[in-house]
């Protein structure tokens, strides 16, 4: 039998859930951002001149009828679906679509079907890729099949799950090209892009891999402890080519993890080559020091965002967050200290937590004092410690991740997400909801209110609201001002 090479592709970034009509439009977690790794995909494909297209449902806003006309115009003979777990009911809809309609050769990549091989199992998805998806489709594609493709999982003949040893990480980061946002509906992503203080702007993804081992994230277990970062020149190539061809006036490095020596380079680049983008980011509260905040902030950084996740030291010890609340505390003291704002992210209903725990969590975010506070409740993702001990200590079993729908659930921003599932060991996903919504509440009746009423907060806000985003922003703000004039905020029963 003669093996040909596969030539053209469909590459698809699934819709939001609410595109499905199932919940109300809006109703969704937001994605402020193109989806990068599909883009690095499509750029390395077309690189070695295979006919690559891209249906961005997100970006397009489509609805489900207008993504099925959309296929039934396309009759993709494959088929490349981006899965993650929120996302998962339209990602599974759309491969069984173009299966069952066009006979398309289905396969799938990302931070879900990585650690859920059983979605072979469905006679509509094909072929898994496991890790960075770059050379492992280029690989399949130019060799017309699996068989001996490194990080490919397929069906073998038998229909049992074969499984390829892994593909070792690409090394020099540098060498990819960047990812190809013509195929993407970038007026879209920067009227979007949650930018506040930072203006029009998009992400940029500068390194892969994480040391740390969080047990609510599956980062390292995907990307490899080892960071691999691009050069702060490659980087400053790719600010400076959107600066010129989408106006951006700000950015976000979307890294998991930053260095300080990495930072250190970036903002000695951007000085260099008089950039003059703002910008901010997200770092580890030990990973900051009085020497890397200045140096980001001179060079536009205007606000940090720190995944503190707990108030109790217990906690934070037992999720192996590797931090202190000492530095936390000194984290947040040195950002202020640099002229910068801050962000905190703090998670309710981690494996074990009590009720006091969460309490502590509460008190803990009012103490930093940050210029903006998100709480959400642990998630149960594959791949995790937490999905590991939600089996063990209550017996979860998540046999069709689908299941984690949950369309009663009214989402505002920060909120918890519909398709979200709830780590459920002390506290039911109702309780965990309503702790969080006090938490939220009692953050802005306590600190939040204040910081929302000083008067160049309020300038910059308006200022900034360009998008449908902003303003929710904005109006929930505006609310909970008044929830502090006029409604006493009361501790949940659960
Ligand atoms: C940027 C980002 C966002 C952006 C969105 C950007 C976007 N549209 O992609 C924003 C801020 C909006 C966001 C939001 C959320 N995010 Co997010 N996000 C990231 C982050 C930090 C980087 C993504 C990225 O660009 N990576 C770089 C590119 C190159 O990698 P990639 O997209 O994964 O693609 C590679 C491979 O996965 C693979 N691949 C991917 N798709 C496909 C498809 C095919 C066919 C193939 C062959 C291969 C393949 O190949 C690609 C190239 O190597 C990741 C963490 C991380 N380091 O990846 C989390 C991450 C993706 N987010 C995550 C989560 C949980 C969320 C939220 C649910 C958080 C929340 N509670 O609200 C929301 C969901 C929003 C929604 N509506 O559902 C999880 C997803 C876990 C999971 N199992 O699904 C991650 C992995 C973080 C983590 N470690 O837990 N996020
Ligand atoms: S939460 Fe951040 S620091 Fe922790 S493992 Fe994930 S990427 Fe690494």
């Amino acid at each position: 039998m003669i093996i040909m090479p596969y030539n053209e592709i469909l590459l698809i970034n699934p819709p939001n859930i609410d595109a499905m009509g199932l919940i109300k439009k809006g109703a969704d977690a937001s994605v402020d951002a193109p989806p990068l790794g599909l883009g690095y995909i499509a750029a390395v494909l077309r690189d070695n001149g295979i006919d690559v297209k891209m249906l961005d449902c997100v970006g397009r806003e489509l609805k489900w009828n207008e993504i099925e006309e959309e296929l039934d115009k396309l009759r993709p003979k494959m088929v490349g679906v981006s899965v993650w777990t929120p996302f998962i009911r339209p990602a599974m809809a759309l491969a069984k679509y173009c299966k069952e309609k066009f006979n398309s050769i289905v396969v799938i990549g990302g931070p879900h079907p990585m650690f859920d091989l059983d979605l072979l199992k469905r006679p509509y998805i094909d072929v898994i890729v496991r890790g960075e998806g770059e050379f492992t489709m280029l690989e399949y594609m130019q060799k017309g099949g699996p068989e001996g493709v490194k990080g490919i999982s397929y069906k073998g003949a038998d229909g049992e799950i074969v499984s390829n040893p892994m593909r070792e990480p690409i090394r020099n980061l540098d060498s990819l090209p960047m990812p190809a946002r013509d195929l993407f509906n970038m007026d879209f992503y920067i009227k979007n892009f949650g930018g506040g203080a930072i203006g029009k702007g998009t992400i940029v993804v500068g390194s892969r891999g994480c040391p740390f081992d969080c047990a609510f994230c599956s980062s390292s277990a995907f990307w490899g402890h080892s960071i691999r970062a691009r050069s702060a020149k490659n980087i400053v190539d790719e600010l400076e080519w959107l600066k010129k061809t989408y106006g951006i006036t700000g950015f976000r490095p979307d890294d998991d993890l930053f260095i300080k020596d990495k930072i250190m380079a970036l903002c000695k680049e951007l000085k260099d080559r008089n950039v003059n983008l703002n910008w901010r980011a997200q770092c580890r509260v030990n990973m900051v020091d009085r020497e890397m905040l200045e140096a980001m902030k001179n060079v536009g950084c205007k606000q940090i965002f720190y995944g503190v996740e707990a108030g109790s030291q217990r906690i934070l010890d037992f999720i192996s967050k590797r931090i202190t609340k000492d530095q936390v505390r000194n984290a947040f003291k040195l950002t202020h200290d640099a002229g910068m704002e801050t962000a905190a992210y703090f998670i309710i209903g981690h494996p074990s937590e009590t009720i006091e725990e969460i309490y502590e969590t509460i008190e803990f975010a009012k103490e930093i004092r940050p210029n903006y506070c998100a709480f959400s409740i642990m998630s149960i993702y594959p791949g995790t410690r937490v999905h590991e001990l939600a089996k063990e200590r209550y017996g979860f079993d998540m046999k069709n991740w689908e299941d984690s729908f949950h369309p009663e659930d009214k989402c505002l921003p920060d909120d918890i997400h519909p398709c979200s599932v709830a780590y459920e060991e002390n506290f039911t996903r109702a309780e965990l909801v309503e702790l969080m919504k006090y938490a939220k509440k009692s953050f802005y009746h306590g600190v939040g209110y204040r910081q929302a009423l000083n008067p160049k907060v309020v300038l910059r806000f308006i200022a900034s609201t360009r998008s449908p985003k902003d303003l929710r922003v904005l109006l929930t703000t505006v609310r909970h001002v008044f929830m502090k004039i006029f409604m006493p905020v009361r501790r949940p029963k659960v």
